[in-house]
């Protein structure tokens, strides 16, 4: 859904501008000091970028899911960790609080996500549970007004920068699966709560995360996300139905830029005395990347478009997020293959991309675990149906 199209217009093609102007001149420095510069972050605050999805009540500007995933096709085209740093509290950090959590924690914490005061951080994962989530060991304990949390989540997006924490725990040591897990904001400085080191990863460099540790960390009640125990898994769950689907999207705008890139690069090398472009095998890679990213295109678009609407989008946007991160991982080779041995070198941003996008397949869901919501939710339907 777009509320005012002139005024979308005006916002995606500043946030266009910004992307070219910026970030991608900016990129390499990102690459190299491993961090995103001070004045980038100011300008990104400036811009209003860390509340776009948290509505106008809470200080954000309140873009519906079509507009998200338009904004996101501009910043997907500059390298993931500039997105990464303000995704968080436009999405995992942020959602779970907006979509279940009490008036007075919406108050509290949305506004401060809004204007980028802090980051937030989705801490979900744990050592010894990754796709199966609902198995997640890290306990609360109900003592007195407050609960005490205990465990380490692992991996945890912009842990290192986060003010707010949103940490599903166990609250009901009885119920082995999701219902026996709760949802809790723990601020950064409880007393307890301690980082591991950065990790050291593949690419996205100048994205953080690390290790989240919880020992004895006491949370006051009010924290508990809606103030209701045994529904954090189904809140994560929804969180991460809306994250995937602009997972999804910065697909798209990622394959955008090393297409562009690499059709540019197709067209200026020349090889037995003619641009790669005019070579029918060259051809056949860009055009497939390009119908490829034109169906992933429309995929984000119309599953955005049906959440705007009210609809349960659980599998319009696991189909999304697998094909769209999907076609990114081909594109992203093709892309390589067609630069040659350029393609190799870290002088041209396509060997950066091909590293940085091999996360998209596994993060908010492996392409693995989204086959199965779909193939689940596709027999659900049909016994329903039945
Ligand atoms: N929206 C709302 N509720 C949902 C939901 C959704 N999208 N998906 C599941 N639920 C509910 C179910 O309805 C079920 O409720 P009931 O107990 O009332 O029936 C409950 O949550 C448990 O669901 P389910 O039985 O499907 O749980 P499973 O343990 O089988 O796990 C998967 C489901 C595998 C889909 C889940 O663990 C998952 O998404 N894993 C990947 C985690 C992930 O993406 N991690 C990335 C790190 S975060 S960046």
């Amino acid at each position: 859904m777009i509320r005012d199209a002139e005024m979308l217009e005006m916002l995606v093609s500043s946030i266009g501008k910004f992307v070219d102007e910026a970030l991608i001149p900016r990129e390499h420095e990102v690459a190299e000091t491993d961090a995103i510069p001070a004045d980038v972050v100011a300008q990104m605050r400036d811009l209003g970028l860390f509340g776009l999805t948290i509505p106008e009540d809470y200080g954000g500007l309140g873009v519906t899911m079509e507009e998200e995933v338009l904004i996101t096709f501009e910043l997907g085209r500059a390298s993931p960790a500039f997105r990464s740093y303000i995704g968080t509290n436009n999405g995992i950090g942020s959602i779970g609080i907006l979509l279940d959590g009490t008036e007075a924690q919406k108050t509290a914490y949305l506004p401060k996500l809004a204007s980028g005061e802090f980051l937030s951080a989705f801490c979900l994962t744990e050592p010894d549970s990754g796709s199966d989530a609902a198995s997640l060991k890290t306990s609360a304990v109900r003592d007195g007004d407050d609960y005490v949390i205990n465990g380490t989540k692992r991996y945890i997006t912009n842990a290192p920068h986060a003010g707010i924490f949103s940490v599903m725990a166990r609250t009901d040591p009885a119920v082995k699966g999701g219902s026996g897990i709760s949802a809790f904001i723990v601020e950064r400085g409880t007393p307890g709560l301690t980082l591991g080191k950065p990790d050291a990863k593949m690419g996205q460099k100048g994205a953080h995360t690390s290790d989240v540790i919880f020992d004895d960390v006491r949370v006051p009640a009010a924290n508990l996300i809606g103030g209701k125990e045994g529904v954090g898994f189904k809140t994560a769950m929804k969180v991460l139905d809306k994250g995937r689907l602009h997972i999804a999207a910065l697909s798209v705008g990622a394959s955008e830029r090393m297409l562009s890139d690499t059709l540019r690069y197709a067209i200026e090398r020349k090889q037995f005395g003619q641009p790669i472009a005019e070579f029918q095998l060259i051809q056949a890679m860009l055009a497939d990347s390009k119908a490829e990213l034109y169906a992933a295109r429309c995929m984000v678009l119309d599953a955005a478009r049906k959440r705007d609407d009210g609809a349960n989008v659980s599998t319009e946007a696991s189909c999304a997020k697998l094909f769209a991160t999907e076609m990114c991982g081909r594109v992203a080779d093709r892309c390589v293959q067609i630069h040659g041995g350029a393609g190799y070198i870290s002088e041209y941003s396509i060997e950066r991309f091909y590293r940085d996008v091999r996360l998209f397949r596994i993060y908010e869901g492996t392409s693995q675990i989204q086959q199965i919501i779909i193939a689940r939710n596709m027999i659900r339907e049909a016994r329903d149906a039945a």
